[in-house]
């Protein structure tokens, strides 16, 4: 990502009537080790929810797939890769011939992806793919291998409604009939578990939602004092969302040298950073079936609190 990407972002961002971050912008060295702090924290149940259901569940997901031939893996947003080297595990175990393609922008992340997974799992076919997601799938669609697509994490909860639409439209136009899409979806459940997961008592999740704070100050030259915001977040157990802010603590002026640009706030005014959404089953069988997909089954956790959901094109 250019420098360039992220002030033009944050510029519309911040002179838009709603101000707002996207929350993509969580994730620089120093975001990465705080989302690492939040994967640990006991409130924060979806990583080992998703680690179970990957654990338990591998002979069931291969049975599912019904490749008669080797297929690919090809992962979006691979991140640490030990969830899904769960599942390769089983499969590796099983003797199943396939090839793991992990896609990443981040050279640095996926040489490391896989280095790690090759360190547990000496005898994985892998074959890693550095670069723009879509730029990639397109790639993999002109070949003959029937691919697995994994998009985990319940990093899809982060897009709005019309974005999880083009997200899956593109999916799916770089699928070949047949090829299936293996996705994690947070699930709606006791309010108190999702609101406790997202506004920790050690303010971990507002330290990764300040940070973009920071990275501001540092990569545009910004004046912002941080102690002048606070963190508020809220789940709305009516429609799944779990949503984010950073709110203005008085009314200030903030200057961001390397652009030579000036935003103003009022007392109290909001920057929208993340969307979190929470699915219902039903929720999850009408986005597949809205987008041409079909569900083949949902794999979820013994407590019902997060499902990976494999759909066929
Ligand atoms: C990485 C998008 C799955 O939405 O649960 C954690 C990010 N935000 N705590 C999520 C996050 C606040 C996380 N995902």
């Amino acid at each position: 990502m250019s420098d360039n990407t992220f002030a033009k972002d944050i510029h519309k961002g911040l002179s838009a009537p709603l101000k707002h971050i996207s929350s993509k912008y969580f994730y620089d060295d120093i975001g990465s080790v705080i989302f690492q702090d939040i994967m640990k924290m006991p409130e924060y149940y979806p990583t080992a929810c998703e680690f179970e259901i990957l654990s338990l569940q591998g002979n069931q997901i291969l049975d599912r797939l019904n490749f008669d031939q080797p297929f690919n893996i090809v992962e979006f947003g691979a991140g640490d890769g030990i969830k899904t080297r769960q599942l390769l595990k089983t499969l590796v175990e099983n003797g199943v011939q396939f090839s793991y393609v992990p896609i990443d922008i981040s050279a640095k992340a996926i040489e490391e992806l896989e280095a790690n997974m090759l360190n547990h799992l000496p005898d994985l076919q892998i074959k890693p793919m550095i670069g723009n997601y879509f730029s990639m799938i397109e790639e993999l669609a002109s070949s003959e291998t029937p691919s697995l697509f994994l998009f985990l994490g319940g990093n899809i909860g982060n897009y709005e409604k019309d974005e999880v639409n083009d997200l899956l439209t593109s999916f799916k136009q770089s699928m070949k009939p047949g090829d299936k899409l293996l996705t994690g979806f947070d699930l709606q459940k006791n309010p108190a578990t999702i609101r406790n997961a997202y506004d920790d008592p050690q303010g971990i999740t507002k330290a990764f939602n300040m940070n973009l704070l920071t990275r501001i100050n540092r990569e545009l030259g910004g004046n912002i004092k941080t102690n002048q915001f606070d963190f508020y977040s809220h789940y709305n157990p009516i429609n799944g969302e779990v949503r984010s802010y950073l709110v203005s603590l008085a009314a200030q002026k903030i200057h961001l040298q390397r652009i030579d640009k000036c935003y103003d706030f009022a007392q109290n005014e909001l920057i929208r950073t993340e969307l979190s959404k929470k699915y219902t089953l039903k929720e999850i069988e009408e986005t597949a079936e809205n987008n041409g997909f079909k569900v083949i089954e949902h794999f979820l956790d013994c407590k019902h609190y997060f499902t990976d959901s494999l759909w066929v094109k």
